[in-house]
């Protein structure tokens, strides 16, 4: 397993290209560090990214909870809406979901900022510059490559499966935790949908004894499988519907695109958080090695895209020429003020790079 837990110094001696491995502390010390702080601080604030999945949610809600439990003052703030099959999620109701995000959303005196699932600042947008200017402890618990320097702690695992696989890990460390069935489930949910439902190729036995622990606090897989991904309200399918009648394929159908419009909200009355589950599913498609969603956002002038793909073929590679990031088999990007049509053939011809046709 590959660790980094570093501090602000730490880091900067490995962009200098000097750092001595020795140095880097290992889980066990940072994870007891971090404890310390939880233990010893009062107001905290949890941030994750915007758009976001089961592992963020389920991250900072488990988070927020075991916080609870200690008799913290513990804020969420998430900078977009939570997905339909994810609001049944013990605490749900707890986050902040501003609708123009400001640094007024941010609560003054805060002790610490703990930042779940995500490890680039710049992607908390309106956020950004108030957290890097906060006195505030900033700490980091991700499993994302390539962490950006801002932070006062790093708990990152790039091979871990999950935010969710590394917080069950660092909570664990505390003695006197309570592995109350919230903590569980929403662990249990962050680690499934990471995982694609432990199918994903992190899925390894480590993972399936943190979820066996998880099940034995409570968590029910029977229940939290038909909440996430066996529940789609009537509009939400027909929306589907819309997309799948206009599905195109390309390259002897590696790559297919769904595109849903904004029309195709409305004729639904559906929403982009109802979306979950598309993109994934297209995966299923005979010889699909890459899907695509894109759909337009009218309320923000923005062209949002999802992609998934199977081995070697890298989502990510593809999000990366338009700004955007992830993971090798899942990744997203965004356009402003773009045309639909021009973009898609942008994307299109940058699929083309990684998928090898001619
Ligand atoms: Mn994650």
């Amino acid at each position: 397993m590959f660790l980094i837990n570093l501090t602000k110094m730490e880091l900067q001696s490995i962009k200098n290209g000097n750092l001595i491995l020795s140095s880097i502390p290992d889980f066990e010390t940072t994870a007891s560090k971090l404890i310390n702080i939880f233990e010893n601080s009062y107001n905290f604030l949890i941030l994750t990214h915007s758009n976001p999945d089961g592992d963020a949610v389920g991250s900072s809600l488990a988070l927020y909870h075991y916080l609870n439990q200690k008799n913290k003052n513990v804020s969420i703030i998430i900078q977009s809406p939570i997905p339909t099959n994810l609001q049944f999620l013990s605490g749900i109701n707890k986050i902040e979901l501003p609708t123009e995000p400001n640094k007024n959303n941010i609560p003054k005196d805060i002790d610490v900022i703990v930042i779940l699932d995500l490890n680039d600042i710049t992607r908390l947008k309106q956020f950004n510059e108030h957290i890097i200017n906060s006195k505030a402890l900033k700490i980091v618990i991700d499993h994302h490559q390539e962490p950006k320097q801002f932070a006062d702690y790093y708990l990152v695992d790039t091979s871990a499966s999950s935010t969710g696989e590394i917080l069950y890990k660092l909570l664990s460390k505390d003695k006197n935790i309570n592995w109350s069935l919230e903590i569980a489930e929403n662990l249990y949910v962050a680690i499934m949908t990471d995982t694609g439902n432990f199918r994903f190729e992190r899925t390894d036995s480590e993972v399936h004894r943190i979820v066996a622990d998880l099940i034995e606090f409570g968590a029910d897989p029977v229940k939290l499988y038909n909440e996430v991904y066996n529940k789609i309200s009537f509009n939400a399918a027909r929306l589907m519907g819309i997309g799948y009648s206009k599905l195109e394929s390309f390259f002897d159908n590696k790559l297919v695109i769904m595109s849903i419009l904004h029309k195709d909200f409305i004729e639904t009355n559906t929403k982009e958080e109802d979306t979950e589950g598309f993109v994934e599913s297209l995966l299923s498609i005979d010889n699909v090695v890459m899907a695509i969603l894109m759909m337009e956002i009218k309320e923000r002038d923005e062209i949002r895209v999802s992609i998934r793909s199977k081995g070697n073929y890298s989502a990510r590679k593809l999000a990366l020429n338009f700004g955007g990031g992830g993971h090798i088999n899942a990744a997203g990007c965004r356009f402003y003020n773009s045309d639909f049509n021009q973009i898609k053939q942008t994307i299109i011809q940058k699929a083309k790079e990684i998928l090898l046709v001619d």
